[in-house]
């Protein structure tokens, strides 16, 4: 069983298993949450993204945290909002998706995810944080026992995605 939780402030806080951050493509740092966890993580983890050779959009990749209080940061690509014309849906599902799997191939308990593609990437926040609950709960169950993930920490920046992920969670309950 996993259990959805929300926090209010800096990802980079948060001494969970893995923290998710939403990169670009290149995985070289860049601004909002990214630029927040290199700086954070400190040059370290720079160097080593230089390594992994860049992401697709809707993929993920794993690296160490190396100074944040988390164990691991996993990088995911968010898609750029162009008006829902360019599979935009089903590219944020896959980062959602790509990020339970390789936390679950890594044996994570606790992940926290912030609101992908939400930021620079001007994807309409009260649809993408249904498309992220969705994804998660789905991701979650096809792992069946296979699950290792016991709690999902969605991580807003301020009251309004605040209340994005509570409405989410609310309607995805309400749901079933
Ligand atoms: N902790 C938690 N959430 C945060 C933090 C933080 N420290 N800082 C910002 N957010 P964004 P994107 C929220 O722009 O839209 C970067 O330059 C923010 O308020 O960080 O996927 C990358 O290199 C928003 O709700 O990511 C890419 O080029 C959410 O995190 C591009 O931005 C995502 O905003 C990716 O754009």
């Amino acid at each position: 069983m996993t259990i959805f939780k929300i926090f209010k402030g800096d990802i980079c806080s948060l001494a969970v298993d893995a923290i998710v951050n939403a990169a670009n493509n290149s995985l070289l740092g860049g601004g909002g949450v990214d630029g927040a966890i290199h700086r954070a993580a400190g040059p370290a983890l720079l160097d080593y993204c230089r390594d992994l050779d860049g992401c697709e959009t809707g993929d993920a990749k794993l690296s160490p945290s190396f100074l944040l209080p988390a164990n691991y940061v996993i990088h995911t690509v968010g898609p750029i909002w162009r008006g829902g014309y360019e599979n935009e849906a089903a590219l944020l599902a896959s980062c959602y998706q790509r990020c339970v799997e390789l936390a679950r191939q890594q044996g994570i308990q606790s992940l926290a995810f912030p609101a992908i593609s939400c930021g620079v990437y001007a994807y309409p926040h009260e649809v993408a944080t249904r498309i992220a609950i969705d994804a998660l709960s789905a991701s979650i169950a096809s792992s069946g026992n296979r699950n290792t993930i016991e709690e999902i920490t969605l991580v807003a920046y301020s009251d309004q995605m605040l209340a994005h992920w509570q409405a989410a969670l609310t309607f995805s309950r309400s749901e079933y």
